[in-house]
């Protein structure tokens, strides 16, 4: 199968080494040779959203991915890399050594109980947003009508 990116993940972490994590995470995708990592943004030290008061603040990170997995296979990776990094799922959306959520699968919608791709949550998070325009390779510029095809 022929792919070539548009598989953005969303990294996050605010427990331990946070850049460590994120790092080794990163690593680990490309270990079996499945998935190449095409581009990462910018590690940003961001205030946590929801979860209990009093958390520590989170990296957050967005990178491009290629690879010829499917969602649900990427979706069980990304779970397996978290488990390894002692990932505890305690409290909604308590703080964490690891985060890894699929946020595109290039033009396919999921809505199965389990993954939901595009990530519902991620347009109102700054977090995931501002990384993920950094690093976003289509950029048209402003809209006007002779950019839109048919007009
Ligand atoms: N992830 C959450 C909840 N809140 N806040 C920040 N700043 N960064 C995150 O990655 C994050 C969050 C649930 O996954
Ligand atoms: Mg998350
Ligand atoms: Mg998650």
């Amino acid at each position: 199968m022929v792919s070539a990116g548009g598989v953005f993940i969303g990294l996050g972490s605010n427990l331990g080494d946070r850049a460590a994590h994120i790092y080794q995470a990163l690593h680990e995708l490309t270990e079996r040779g499945d998935i190449r990592v095409l581009a990462c943004s910018p590690l940003h030290e961001t205030e946590p959203v929801g979860g209990p008061p009093g958390q520590p603040m989170y990296l957050n990170a967005v990178a491009e991915l290629d690879t010829a997995l499917g969602p649900r296979e990427l979706l069980a990776r990304l779970l397996e890399i978290e488990q390894r990094h002692g990932r505890q799922r305690s409290v909604p959306n308590g703080p964490r050594t690891l985060d890894l959520d699929l946020l595109l699968y290039r033009d396919q919608v999921v809505t199965e109980p389990d993954l939901i791709v595009p990530h519902p949550r991620m347009w109102q998070r700054e977090f995931v947003m501002r990384p993920l325009d950094e690093i976003c390779r289509v950029r048209p510029g402003p809209l006007s009508p002779t950019r839109l095809p048919g007009f």
